[in-house]
Protein backbone atom coordinates (compact mmCIF):
# COMPACT_ATOMS: atom_id res chain seq x y z
CA UNK A 1 0.00 0.00 0.00
CA UNK A 2 2.82 2.13 -0.96
CA UNK A 3 2.23 5.47 -2.51
CA UNK A 4 -1.32 5.62 -1.64
CA UNK A 5 -2.92 9.22 -1.47
CA UNK A 6 -3.99 11.20 0.68
CA UNK A 7 -7.49 10.55 0.23
CA UNK A 8 -7.64 6.66 -0.22
CA UNK A 9 -9.86 4.45 1.20
CA UNK A 10 -9.93 0.74 1.33
CA UNK A 11 -13.08 -0.77 1.92
CA UNK A 12 -13.98 -4.09 3.51
CA UNK A 13 -16.70 -6.60 4.55
CA UNK A 14 -15.74 -7.75 8.00
CA UNK A 15 -17.09 -10.29 10.54
CA UNK A 16 -17.27 -10.53 14.35
CA UNK A 17 -18.42 -13.67 16.20
CA UNK A 18 -20.24 -11.52 18.72
CA UNK A 19 -20.27 -14.47 21.71
CA UNK A 20 -23.01 -12.31 24.02
CA UNK A 21 -25.41 -13.03 21.25
CA UNK A 22 -23.57 -15.98 19.76
CA UNK A 23 -24.31 -15.05 16.56
CA UNK A 24 -21.67 -13.70 13.40
CA UNK A 25 -22.45 -9.03 13.68
CA UNK A 26 -21.23 -7.90 9.90
CA UNK A 27 -19.75 -5.14 8.98
CA UNK A 28 -18.17 -2.57 7.09
CA UNK A 29 -14.66 -1.54 7.56
CA UNK A 30 -13.12 1.50 6.00
CA UNK A 31 -9.40 1.62 5.96
CA UNK A 32 -7.36 4.91 5.64
CA UNK A 33 -3.65 4.20 4.94
CA UNK A 34 -2.86 8.16 5.13
CA UNK A 35 -2.73 8.61 9.06
CA UNK A 36 -3.99 4.74 9.70
CA UNK A 37 -7.32 5.55 11.32
CA UNK A 38 -10.68 3.13 10.77
CA UNK A 39 -13.99 3.47 10.56
CA UNK A 40 -16.88 0.32 11.15
CA UNK A 41 -20.60 0.56 10.27
CA UNK A 42 -22.71 -2.43 11.31
CA UNK A 43 -24.29 -3.59 8.29
CA UNK A 44 -27.39 -4.91 9.98
CA UNK A 45 -28.39 -1.80 12.10
CA UNK A 46 -26.97 0.33 9.03
CA UNK A 47 -25.64 2.81 12.74
CA UNK A 48 -21.68 3.45 13.43
CA UNK A 49 -20.43 1.27 15.31
CA UNK A 50 -16.86 2.46 15.52
CA UNK A 51 -16.08 6.62 14.85
CA UNK A 52 -13.60 7.33 12.47
CA UNK A 53 -10.31 6.80 14.60
CA UNK A 54 -6.49 6.47 14.45
CA UNK A 55 -5.59 3.21 14.79
CA UNK A 56 -1.71 2.36 14.38
CA UNK A 57 -2.18 -1.36 16.03
CA UNK A 58 -2.66 -2.73 13.28
CA UNK A 59 -0.54 -1.72 10.35
CA UNK A 60 -1.47 -1.68 6.01
CA UNK A 61 0.07 -4.48 5.37
CA UNK A 62 -2.67 -6.74 8.11
CA UNK A 63 -5.43 -4.97 6.13
CA UNK A 64 -5.94 -8.29 3.11
CA UNK A 65 -9.10 -10.65 2.43
CA UNK A 66 -8.56 -13.53 5.21
CA UNK A 67 -6.76 -11.95 7.42
CA UNK A 68 -8.17 -11.57 10.98
CA UNK A 69 -7.21 -8.53 12.48
CA UNK A 70 -7.59 -7.38 16.38
CA UNK A 71 -9.67 -4.14 16.86
CA UNK A 72 -9.70 -3.12 20.54
CA UNK A 73 -10.08 -6.88 21.47
CA UNK A 74 -12.59 -8.04 19.13
CA UNK A 75 -11.18 -10.02 16.54
CA UNK A 76 -12.49 -9.17 12.64
CA UNK A 77 -12.17 -11.33 9.67
CA UNK A 78 -12.05 -9.53 6.36
CA UNK A 79 -13.87 -11.81 5.09
CA UNK A 80 -14.24 -10.10 1.19
CA UNK A 81 -13.52 -6.50 -0.26
CA UNK A 82 -16.53 -3.74 0.03
CA UNK A 83 -15.75 -2.44 -3.13
CA UNK A 84 -14.37 -2.58 -6.75
CA UNK A 85 -11.95 0.23 -6.09
CA UNK A 86 -10.03 -1.76 -2.92
CA UNK A 87 -10.61 -4.71 -5.17
CA UNK A 88 -8.71 -3.66 -7.97
CA UNK A 89 -5.96 -1.62 -5.84
CA UNK A 90 -5.18 -4.66 -3.24
CA UNK A 91 -6.51 -7.49 -5.23
CA UNK A 92 -3.20 -8.25 -7.70
CA UNK A 93 -0.82 -6.69 -4.47
CA UNK A 94 -2.28 -9.25 -2.33
CA UNK A 95 -2.59 -12.48 -4.15
CA UNK A 96 -2.11 -15.75 -2.59
CA UNK A 97 -0.67 -18.84 -3.85
CA UNK A 98 -0.91 -22.26 -3.05
CA UNK A 99 2.67 -24.21 -2.16
CA UNK A 100 3.39 -27.51 -0.38
CA UNK A 101 7.23 -28.67 0.60
CA UNK A 102 7.21 -32.27 -0.18
CA UNK A 103 8.22 -35.24 2.09
CA UNK A 104 11.57 -35.18 0.20
CA UNK A 105 12.30 -31.79 1.20
CA UNK A 106 10.87 -31.41 4.92
CA UNK A 107 14.17 -31.46 6.93
CA UNK A 108 14.92 -28.54 4.76
CA UNK A 109 11.82 -26.88 5.88
CA UNK A 110 13.89 -23.73 8.15
CA UNK A 111 15.82 -22.89 4.73
CA UNK A 112 12.36 -23.12 2.19
CA UNK A 113 10.80 -21.21 4.54
CA UNK A 114 13.53 -18.49 4.95
CA UNK A 115 13.73 -18.60 1.30
CA UNK A 116 9.70 -18.17 0.93
CA UNK A 117 10.34 -14.80 3.25
CA UNK A 118 13.16 -13.66 1.48
CA UNK A 119 11.20 -13.67 -1.50
CA UNK A 120 8.73 -10.82 -0.28
CA UNK A 121 6.15 -13.38 0.93
CA UNK A 122 3.85 -14.01 3.69
CA UNK A 123 2.79 -17.13 4.97
CA UNK A 124 -0.50 -16.67 5.86
CA UNK A 125 -1.69 -20.51 6.51
CA UNK A 126 0.40 -23.44 7.38
CA UNK A 127 -0.01 -27.21 8.13
CA UNK A 128 1.98 -30.09 8.16
CA UNK A 129 0.01 -33.35 6.98
CA UNK A 130 0.48 -36.74 6.12
CA UNK A 131 -1.39 -37.08 3.45
CA UNK A 132 -3.54 -40.57 2.36
CA UNK A 133 -3.59 -42.25 -0.68
CA UNK A 134 -6.98 -40.93 -1.09
CA UNK A 135 -5.81 -37.82 -0.25
CA UNK A 136 -3.00 -37.38 -2.78
CA UNK A 137 -4.65 -39.11 -5.56
CA UNK A 138 -7.61 -36.80 -5.32
CA UNK A 139 -5.11 -33.85 -4.77
CA UNK A 140 -2.98 -35.03 -8.34
CA UNK A 141 -6.69 -36.30 -9.97
CA UNK A 142 -5.24 -34.26 -13.27
CA UNK A 143 -2.11 -36.60 -13.37
CA UNK A 144 -4.38 -39.95 -12.65
CA UNK A 145 -3.74 -42.34 -15.70
CA UNK A 146 -0.22 -40.82 -16.47
CA UNK A 147 2.74 -43.10 -16.18
CA UNK A 148 4.15 -41.39 -12.90
CA UNK A 149 0.94 -41.03 -11.01
CA UNK A 150 1.58 -44.09 -8.97
CA UNK A 151 5.09 -42.72 -8.18
CA UNK A 152 3.88 -39.97 -7.14
CA UNK A 153 1.00 -40.93 -5.20
CA UNK A 154 3.13 -43.10 -3.04
CA UNK A 155 5.95 -40.50 -2.62
CA UNK A 156 3.45 -37.75 -1.23
CA UNK A 157 2.12 -40.19 1.33
CA UNK A 158 5.91 -41.86 2.05
CA UNK A 159 5.88 -39.26 5.16
CA UNK A 160 4.78 -35.81 6.27
CA UNK A 161 4.34 -32.28 3.71
CA UNK A 162 3.52 -28.84 4.85
CA UNK A 163 0.94 -27.00 3.28
CA UNK A 164 1.26 -23.31 2.92
CA UNK A 165 -0.93 -20.26 1.83
CA UNK A 166 1.51 -17.99 0.42
CA UNK A 167 0.91 -14.09 -0.34
CA UNK A 168 2.81 -11.30 -2.17
CA UNK A 169 1.93 -9.15 -5.85
CA UNK A 170 1.79 -11.59 -8.55
CA UNK A 171 2.25 -14.61 -5.86
CA UNK A 172 1.48 -17.67 -8.00
CA UNK A 173 4.16 -16.46 -10.97
CA UNK A 174 6.30 -15.19 -8.75
CA UNK A 175 6.04 -19.28 -6.51
CA UNK A 176 6.90 -20.87 -9.78
CA UNK A 177 10.00 -18.80 -10.40
CA UNK A 178 11.25 -19.38 -6.73
CA UNK A 179 10.70 -23.39 -7.71
CA UNK A 180 12.25 -23.80 -10.54
CA UNK A 181 11.95 -26.24 -13.48
CA UNK A 182 10.14 -29.35 -12.10
CA UNK A 183 12.73 -31.65 -12.93
CA UNK A 184 15.65 -31.02 -10.78
CA UNK A 185 18.55 -31.89 -13.06
CA UNK A 186 17.48 -29.04 -15.35
CA UNK A 187 16.78 -26.67 -12.29
CA UNK A 188 19.93 -27.36 -11.21
CA UNK A 189 21.24 -26.08 -15.03
CA UNK A 190 19.08 -23.41 -15.44
CA UNK A 191 18.24 -22.06 -12.16
CA UNK A 192 20.63 -23.00 -9.43
CA UNK A 193 19.13 -21.06 -6.63
CA UNK A 194 15.42 -21.59 -7.39
CA UNK A 195 14.34 -24.21 -4.57
CA UNK A 196 14.06 -27.43 -6.75
CA UNK A 197 17.67 -27.02 -7.47
CA UNK A 198 18.70 -26.80 -3.72
CA UNK A 199 16.57 -28.83 -2.61
CA UNK A 200 15.46 -31.19 -5.36
CA UNK A 201 16.12 -34.96 -6.22
CA UNK A 202 14.82 -35.78 -9.35
CA UNK A 203 11.40 -35.39 -11.34
CA UNK A 204 8.74 -36.24 -8.79
CA UNK A 205 10.78 -35.66 -5.53
CA UNK A 206 11.42 -32.14 -6.50
CA UNK A 207 11.01 -30.63 -3.14
CA UNK A 208 7.83 -28.13 -3.54
CA UNK A 209 4.91 -27.58 -4.77
CA UNK A 210 3.44 -24.89 -6.57
CA UNK A 211 -0.02 -24.15 -8.43
CA UNK A 212 0.24 -23.06 -11.96
CA UNK A 213 -2.64 -20.52 -11.96
CA UNK A 214 -5.11 -18.42 -9.76
CA UNK A 215 -7.43 -20.51 -10.62
CA UNK A 216 -5.86 -23.94 -9.29
CA UNK A 217 -4.31 -21.71 -6.49
CA UNK A 218 -8.09 -21.34 -4.87
CA UNK A 219 -9.06 -24.74 -5.73
CA UNK A 220 -5.79 -26.35 -3.65
CA UNK A 221 -6.27 -23.87 -1.33
CA UNK A 222 -10.08 -24.73 -0.50
CA UNK A 223 -8.49 -28.69 -0.89
CA UNK A 224 -6.00 -28.03 2.17
CA UNK A 225 -7.33 -25.15 4.02
CA UNK A 226 -11.29 -25.17 3.33
CA UNK A 227 -13.20 -21.93 4.65
CA UNK A 228 -16.07 -23.25 5.62
CA UNK A 229 -15.17 -24.55 9.29
CA UNK A 230 -18.06 -27.35 8.30
CA UNK A 231 -15.26 -28.69 5.11
CA UNK A 232 -12.51 -31.03 6.51
CA UNK A 233 -9.32 -30.52 5.23
CA UNK A 234 -6.11 -32.95 5.52
CA UNK A 235 -5.58 -33.66 9.45
CA UNK A 236 -2.56 -32.49 11.72
CA UNK A 237 0.61 -34.52 12.35
CA UNK A 238 0.79 -33.93 16.10
CA UNK A 239 1.39 -37.11 17.90
CA UNK A 240 -0.44 -36.54 21.16
CA UNK A 241 1.67 -39.14 22.93
CA UNK A 242 2.48 -37.36 26.21
CA UNK A 243 6.70 -36.86 25.25
CA UNK A 244 5.58 -33.88 23.04
CA UNK A 245 5.60 -30.36 23.97
CA UNK A 246 4.60 -27.04 22.42
CA UNK A 247 5.83 -23.80 21.28
CA UNK A 248 3.81 -21.14 19.68
CA UNK A 249 5.18 -18.51 17.00
CA UNK A 250 3.35 -15.26 18.42
CA UNK A 251 1.55 -12.91 16.17
CA UNK A 252 4.00 -10.18 16.47
CA UNK A 253 6.99 -13.11 15.43
CA UNK A 254 4.64 -14.19 12.57
CA UNK A 255 4.59 -10.52 11.41
CA UNK A 256 8.15 -9.45 11.52
CA UNK A 257 8.62 -12.39 9.08
CA UNK A 258 10.49 -14.43 12.29
CA UNK A 259 9.10 -17.97 11.42
CA UNK A 260 11.42 -19.38 8.96
CA UNK A 261 14.33 -18.48 11.09
CA UNK A 262 12.79 -19.66 14.61
CA UNK A 263 11.86 -23.49 12.54
CA UNK A 264 15.70 -23.44 11.34
CA UNK A 265 17.19 -22.85 14.72
CA UNK A 266 14.52 -25.83 15.91
CA UNK A 267 15.33 -28.18 13.15
CA UNK A 268 19.53 -27.29 13.61
CA UNK A 269 19.48 -27.73 17.03
CA UNK A 270 18.50 -31.21 16.74
CA UNK A 271 14.66 -31.10 17.69
CA UNK A 272 12.38 -33.42 16.49
CA UNK A 273 8.94 -30.83 15.00
CA UNK A 274 6.12 -33.41 14.85
CA UNK A 275 3.33 -30.88 13.78
CA UNK A 276 3.17 -27.15 12.39
CA UNK A 277 -0.31 -25.32 12.51
CA UNK A 278 -1.51 -21.60 12.13
CA UNK A 279 -3.97 -20.76 14.22
CA UNK A 280 -6.50 -17.30 14.87
CA UNK A 281 -7.28 -17.18 18.44
CA UNK A 282 -10.59 -15.55 19.52
CA UNK A 283 -9.68 -13.88 22.56
CA UNK A 284 -11.93 -16.33 24.79
CA UNK A 285 -9.41 -18.82 23.52
CA UNK A 286 -6.38 -16.71 24.10
CA UNK A 287 -7.73 -16.15 27.87
CA UNK A 288 -8.20 -20.18 28.24
CA UNK A 289 -4.98 -21.15 26.81
CA UNK A 290 -3.15 -17.98 29.45
CA UNK A 291 -5.31 -18.95 32.42
CA UNK A 292 -2.33 -20.46 34.86
CA UNK A 293 -0.46 -16.83 34.38
CA UNK A 294 -3.65 -14.94 35.30
CA UNK A 295 -3.20 -13.69 39.03
CA UNK A 296 0.54 -14.56 38.63
CA UNK A 297 2.42 -12.64 35.89
CA UNK A 298 1.37 -8.61 35.68
CA UNK A 299 1.82 -8.82 31.61
CA UNK A 300 -1.71 -11.40 31.79
CA UNK A 301 -3.96 -8.99 29.92
CA UNK A 302 -1.22 -7.41 27.49
CA UNK A 303 -0.27 -11.36 26.42
CA UNK A 304 -3.53 -12.83 25.82
CA UNK A 305 -4.15 -9.63 23.52
CA UNK A 306 -0.62 -10.24 21.82
CA UNK A 307 -2.19 -13.92 21.56
CA UNK A 308 -5.01 -12.97 19.59
CA UNK A 309 -3.78 -9.87 17.64
CA UNK A 310 -3.26 -11.98 14.36
CA UNK A 311 -2.01 -15.28 13.18
CA UNK A 312 0.30 -17.47 15.31
CA UNK A 313 2.11 -20.85 14.68
CA UNK A 314 1.46 -23.93 16.88
CA UNK A 315 4.97 -26.24 16.94
CA UNK A 316 4.50 -29.60 18.24
CA UNK A 317 8.08 -30.53 19.34
CA UNK A 318 9.39 -34.39 20.87
CA UNK A 319 10.74 -33.39 24.15
CA UNK A 320 14.76 -33.56 24.30
CA UNK A 321 15.83 -36.74 26.31
CA UNK A 322 11.78 -37.01 27.28
CA UNK A 323 12.15 -33.07 28.94
CA UNK A 324 10.00 -30.56 28.20
CA UNK A 325 11.78 -28.46 30.33
CA UNK A 326 15.34 -29.34 27.93
CA UNK A 327 12.95 -27.63 25.44
CA UNK A 328 11.92 -24.39 27.96
CA UNK A 329 15.75 -23.83 28.42
CA UNK A 330 16.19 -23.77 24.65
CA UNK A 331 13.31 -20.98 24.09
CA UNK A 332 15.34 -19.10 27.08
CA UNK A 333 13.87 -16.54 30.08
CA UNK A 334 10.72 -15.03 29.14
CA UNK A 335 12.18 -11.45 29.20
CA UNK A 336 13.78 -11.00 25.65
CA UNK A 337 16.28 -8.38 27.80
CA UNK A 338 17.24 -10.88 30.65
CA UNK A 339 17.51 -13.37 28.18
CA UNK A 340 19.95 -11.40 25.73
CA UNK A 341 22.58 -11.11 28.44
CA UNK A 342 22.34 -14.30 30.28
CA UNK A 343 21.45 -17.07 27.17
CA UNK A 344 22.36 -15.06 23.97
CA UNK A 345 21.36 -17.82 22.10
CA UNK A 346 18.20 -18.59 22.85
CA UNK A 347 14.90 -17.80 20.64
CA UNK A 348 13.79 -15.22 22.55
CA UNK A 349 17.33 -13.50 23.49
CA UNK A 350 17.61 -13.55 18.93
CA UNK A 351 13.58 -12.83 18.18
CA UNK A 352 12.05 -11.35 21.07
CA UNK A 353 10.97 -7.54 21.59
CA UNK A 354 9.23 -7.31 25.23
CA UNK A 355 8.48 -9.59 27.63
CA UNK A 356 4.84 -10.04 26.11
CA UNK A 357 6.00 -10.03 22.48
CA UNK A 358 8.84 -12.56 23.01
CA UNK A 359 8.61 -14.21 20.02
CA UNK A 360 7.87 -17.66 21.59
CA UNK A 361 5.72 -19.29 23.83
CA UNK A 362 6.35 -22.25 25.28
CA UNK A 363 5.01 -25.15 27.80
CA UNK A 364 6.38 -23.61 31.73
CA UNK A 365 5.51 -26.34 33.79
CA UNK A 366 6.51 -30.24 32.53
CA UNK A 367 3.43 -31.53 33.37
CA UNK A 368 1.00 -29.20 31.25
CA UNK A 369 2.83 -30.20 28.33
CA UNK A 370 0.73 -32.53 27.20
CA UNK A 371 -2.88 -30.70 28.02
CA UNK A 372 -0.82 -27.49 25.90
CA UNK A 373 -0.31 -29.86 22.91
CA UNK A 374 -3.87 -30.54 23.30
CA UNK A 375 -5.22 -27.79 23.47
CA UNK A 376 -4.17 -26.81 20.38
CA UNK A 377 -3.80 -29.31 18.10
CA UNK A 378 -6.97 -31.31 19.14
CA UNK A 379 -9.01 -28.83 20.68
CA UNK A 380 -8.57 -26.11 18.69
CA UNK A 381 -8.42 -28.14 15.43
CA UNK A 382 -12.00 -29.78 16.34
P1 LIG B 1 4.77 -28.85 -11.45
O1 LIG B 1 4.70 -29.24 -9.99
O2 LIG B 1 6.12 -28.45 -11.87
O3 LIG B 1 3.70 -27.94 -11.88
P2 LIG B 1 3.10 -30.87 -12.62
O4 LIG B 1 1.94 -30.20 -11.95
O5 LIG B 1 3.07 -31.03 -14.09
O6 LIG B 1 4.48 -30.20 -12.24
O7 LIG B 1 3.26 -32.31 -11.99
C1 LIG B 1 2.97 -32.56 -10.65
C2 LIG B 1 4.07 -33.36 -10.03
O8 LIG B 1 4.16 -34.60 -10.68
C3 LIG B 1 5.44 -32.73 -10.20
N1 LIG B 1 5.73 -31.74 -9.21
C4 LIG B 1 6.35 -33.93 -10.15
O9 LIG B 1 6.56 -34.28 -8.78
C5 LIG B 1 5.52 -35.01 -10.81
N2 LIG B 1 5.84 -35.13 -12.24
C6 LIG B 1 5.45 -34.36 -13.22
N3 LIG B 1 5.91 -34.79 -14.40
C7 LIG B 1 6.61 -35.91 -14.15
C8 LIG B 1 7.34 -36.84 -14.95
N4 LIG B 1 7.42 -36.72 -16.27
N5 LIG B 1 7.95 -37.86 -14.34
C9 LIG B 1 7.88 -38.01 -13.01
N6 LIG B 1 7.20 -37.18 -12.20
C10 LIG B 1 6.57 -36.13 -12.74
Amino acid sequence: MNGVEDSTRYCFIAEWFDPQAALVRQYQLFFYPRDCSIEIFDLKTRRSFLKKTKYETIKGSEYFVGNVINVYSRQMTLKEYGDEFTRKALGTSQETTFAIIKPDAIRFKGDILQAIYRDGFKVTQIQMCHLTKEQASAFYAEHNGKPFFNDLVSFMTSGCCIALELMRPNAVMRWRDLLGPTNTAQAQATAPNSIRARFGTDQTRNACHGSDSQESAQRELEFFFPKDARKKGPGNTARLSGDTTLAIVKPQAVKDDQLGDIVKDIDSAGLQITAIKSFNLEKSDAEEFLEVYKGVVSEYGDMVVEMSSGTCVAIEVEAPQGDPAKFRAFVGPADPEIAKHLRPQTLRAKYGKSKVQNAVHCTDLVDDAPLEVEYFFRILSQ
